[in-house]
């Protein structure tokens, strides 16, 4: 059937969700979001589209006599169709979402209930564009890896992390000794895992205290400063602030933590809600659980890119969004750098739209180029000042190891993101201390333009990292 006759099997509500006509969409009244649909039942891809439209708007599944004029300007319109690839392209009304720049709302209604509707097969949002008034709206990113750079004096590379290991299980004293082993070492940033919270076995407040007199003592001997992300993901709102309480009073300078979220697990009330709380702390949102929605496999969710877009919307300072291939985790190449780039730069494509997240002019050519060379460099762009909305940093683990860190940065196209390599410092044979010191040295030599292999001729742990982690493929 060509597009006429799907018209035509529209019924009267279905037609009140279609506008293959619209003036144009990206005049600032809408969201716009493509997606890859299927049918469900008998209807035809053009009946499911315009029934989404209608779910994710005013709609239900029968035209309802309370609809009034007002009412239907609210109605999403699908407004493009590709049959040949099952694409489908819907515009949302700003109108539509709660005023105050709220996220989980937004998501509620895009990405809800018609994930679960019979009257499709697949549903999957591929990419979303806002406009750029509409990001005015939103508070993106306060505190960003421009200022954690100041802090740490890191500039030109990328900031070397780690999570702790054994993932859980450790007592204080003990998580905290394997902090010190990987900061002495000469890592930057330390990450609790995802799950860590107020086990019986690492109290929080105790793990707190410890981690302070590791930072303490690895500051003092490395003359450097370290960074410490907690995760402060909770039960409920008061325990979550409690949590972030006990890190701000602890004694730690300012810029020498990070508030983790689990944004997923925890929701998005809980990372926005820490986005205005503490404005001035970086705020680490860790995305577990999101391969339900985001897995290529997955027909239902929303793409790694979506999700990431999200993030920054919400202000994240950092998110996770993956090795691109290069790690353990599921997520392609071209995918997982598309999202990176698009929370880190302030403007880039897309895998349909092209998003500009700043206020530098589409003409402005030169300034466009000084932008992406400051990458992490700041020899040129000192601040955000020039962006619409701050850059969300690329958190990159998943499964990395010293021997990885050169071909995700060629993957990357770029140094600018926070790596934290788990097993790829606490598997090293001789312990934490020297993988991190592996991390170092394979740093050192992307930075020298030589091989990590001619390195290792005259740096011994990254020798045995090299032999280690080659023969664990
Ligand atoms: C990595 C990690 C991260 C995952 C999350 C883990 O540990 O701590 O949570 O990488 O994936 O628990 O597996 P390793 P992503 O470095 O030891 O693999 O970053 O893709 O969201
Ligand atoms: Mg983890
Ligand atoms: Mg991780």
């Amino acid at each position: 059937m060509d597009f006429k006759e799907l018209v035509k099997t529209l019924n009267e509500k279905q037609l009140t969700y279609l506008n293959l006509n619209l003036e144009n969409p990206k005049n600032g009244e809408y969201l716009l979001g493509v997606f890859h649909l299927l049918p469900g039942g008998d209807l035809n891809i053009l009946q499911a589209a315009c029934e989404v439209a209608s779910e994710s708007s005013t709609g239900t599944n029968f035209p309802v006599k309370t609809a009034t004029s007002f009412s239907r300007e609210m109605n999403a319109l699908v407004y493009e169709v590709d049959l040949s690839k099952n694409l489908v392209w819907i515009a949302y009304p700003w109108r539509l979402f709660d005023r105050g720049g709220n996220i989980q709302n937004i998501l509620t209604y895009i990405v809800g209930n018609v994930l679960g509707m019979k009257k499709v097969s697949a549903l999957k949002l591929l990419d979303v564009w806002f406009s750029p008034s509409f990001l005015e709206q939103y508070d993106g990113p306060s505190y960003t890896i421009d200022d954690m750079r100041k802090y740490l004096d890191v500039y030109d590379r990328p900031i070397l992390g780690t999570i702790i290991k054994p993932k859980m299980g450790l007592i204080a004293s003990e998580y905290a000794e394997v902090c010190y082993d990987f900061w002495v070492g000469g890592g930057d940033f330390v990450k609790n895992d995802e799950p860590q919270a107020n086990q019986d076995f690492c109290p929080y407040d105790k793990m707190v205290k410890y981690v302070k007199q590791a930072m303490d003592k690895a500051v003092k001997e490395t003359g450097k400063k370290k960074v410490h992300s907690f995760n402060v993901s909770a039960a409920d709102y008061d325990t979550m602030i409690e949590r972030c309480e006990m890190i701000v009073n602890a004694g730690f300078e300012p810029g020498s933590y990070a508030f983790l979220i689990d944004g997923i697990t925890a929701g998005w009330m809980a990372v926005q809600t820490l986005r205005r709380k503490y404005p001035n702390v970086f705020l680490h949102f860790h995305r577990a659980a999101h391969g339900a929605f985001t897995r290529e496999e997955n027909p239902f969710g929303f793409s790694v890119l979506v999700l990431s877009k999200f993030a920054r919307l919400a202000g994240a300072s950092g998110m996770h969004t993956g090795t691109a291939g290069v790690g353990k985790m599921s997520g392609s190449t071209s995918k997982d750098v598309v999202a990176a780039h698009n929370i880190q730069l302030f403007k880039d494509k897309g895998h349909f739209f092209n998003q500009n997240w700043g206020r530098i002019p589409e003409d402005d050519v030169d300034s466009i180029k000084l932008a992406k060379l400051d990458l992490a460099k700041h020899i040129i762009l000192e601040d955000d000042s020039w962006r619409g909305m701050k850059k969300t940093v690329p958190i990159i683990s998943g499964g990395l190891n010293p021997t990885l860190l050169k071909p995700f940065i060629d993957v990357m196209g770029n140094v600018d993101f926070i790596t934290t390599m788990g097993a790829g410092a606490h598997a090293h044979p001789n312990g934490t201390r020297e993988g991190a010191i592996a991390l170092v040295q394979a740093c050192e030599a992307y930075q020298k333009g030589i091989t990590i292999q001619e390195y290792a001729k005259t740096h011994r742990e990254l020798e045995v990292a090299i032999s280690f982690f080659s023969k664990m493929k």
